[in-house]
């Protein structure tokens, strides 16, 4: 872990391994932050670190730590500022103190006010120094969950669609548009999220376990939660039959005493809201809910209009098309609406990879 770069780049490239380090584990830290951490000394790096799986501890702690040399005179790369309060941890920068750090770069301003804007001060009290805004431009993006979190009540969604490339997003012949390194991709993207938000018409049409099955992250799998006002999901589905492994959680509005129990009996969590005034399903309301418990980054995959709703209310931040490289002329069936024909012409898309013919093309909308 020897590296010797003794030019002024020096902070950016420390900073982008920093960033390396925090996007191991987003998604996977709870409702704190996923922050990378490098510790350099001589132009060596002597100790990487990050948010540990589940939010503790933070990643400062783990390079301070795990660190086998002396780290006087070193300096700190962190993505976030340092935090300064006693949340469940301890402040990092009184370890940062205690170990005689001389210098400390970060990326982010944390927007939580308990430290926003506060390190810096005391660290120079301290005299370290200290300097903001490395990378910033890519750690805004990086944290843009965590900062629509923090500023508001409701948390960042990212809603997937498939499609084929005449504009379907369903097959009356087969389960699958898209190729198999599309799918892959979808896993990833599981395993970059807290919780899954279908249908019970997606669970009863598709039957899918919504979990991640990538070797070796399998442990990252989403919770997952479904739409189902009459609460009409079959019990033997794959998702309620999985539920004591995966956490499920079902929204509802119409009460099913018998039901209940049953879902009960299979450690599925229900939760009741009631319809808005149009007596449709609130989905506002289940957002809200859902950033209550502690959820911040929401995938949405399930049929076409669970999607389109969602963006009707502008309920999404992000959208994940993967566009198919085939046609799947009459056997197609609902088609994608105007709104999104006319995002796929734009050209202001922040992703556009290449799957193998296929295409994932992603947008921020909000
Ligand atoms: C850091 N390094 O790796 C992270 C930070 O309850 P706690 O103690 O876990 O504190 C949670 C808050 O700590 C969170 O809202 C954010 O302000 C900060 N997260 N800070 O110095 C880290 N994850
Ligand atoms: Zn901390």
């Amino acid at each position: 872990m020897f590296t010797n770069i003794s030019n002024n780049k020096n902070q950016r490239y420390f900073m982008r391994l920093a960033l390396q380090q925090a996007k191991i584990n987003l998604g996977n830290t709870n409702n704190n932050p996923s922050v990378g951490c490098v510790i350099v000394k001589n132009n060596n790096i002597i100790s990487i670190g990050r948010t540990a799986f589940k939010g503790v501890p933070h990643a400062e702690k783990n390079a301070i730590t795990s660190c086998k040399e002396q780290l006087t005179n070193s300096t700190l790369y962190s993505t976030l500022e340092p935090c300064v309060h006693f949340g469940k941890t301890p402040p990092c920068i009184n370890l940062i103190k205690l170990k005689k750090i001389k210098r400390v770069f970060f990326s982010l301003k944390d927007p939580d006010i308990r430290t926003f804007n506060k390190s810096k001060k005391i660290l120079q009290k301290h005299r370290i120094k200290v300097s903001g805004g490395i990378l910033l431009n890519q750690s805004n993006k990086f944290y843009k969950s965590y900062i629509k979190t923090k500023n508001g009540s409701l948390p960042f969604v990212t809603a997937k669609i498939a499609i084929s490339k005449d504009l379907f997003t369903v097959s009356k012949k087969t389960k699958w548009i898209t190729n198999e390194y599309s799918r892959a991709r979808v896993h990833l993207m599981r395993s970059e999220h807290d919780c899954i938000i279908t249908t019970y018409q997606t669970v009863i049409k598709d039957n899918p376990m919504l979990n991640c099955r990538i070797k070796g992250l399998e442990n990252r799998s989403p919770d997952r939660v479904i739409i189902d006002k009459n609460l009409k999901t079959p019990i033997n589905s794959k998702i309620i039959k999985s539920s004591s492994k995966y956490n499920t959680i079902i929204f509802y509005t119409n009460s099913n005493t018998k039901r209940i129990n049953v879902f009960k009996k299979m450690k599925v969590k229900l939760i009741k809201i009631d319809t808005n005034l149009n007596d449709h399903f609130d989905l506002q309301k289940m957002l809200l809910v859902l950033k209550k418990i502690g959820y911040s980054r929401i995938f949405l995959e399930s049929g076409i209009n669970l999607f389109n709703s969602f963006l009707i209310k502008k309920l999404v931040d992000e959208i994940q098309i993967f566009v198919s490289s085939k046609k799947i002329n009459k056997s197609g069936s609902s088609k994608i609406n105007n709104y999104v024909k006319l995002l796929l012409k734009k050209k202001s898309l922040t992703i556009n990879v290449n799957l193998f013919g296929d295409k994932l093309k992603s947008y921020r909308i909000k």
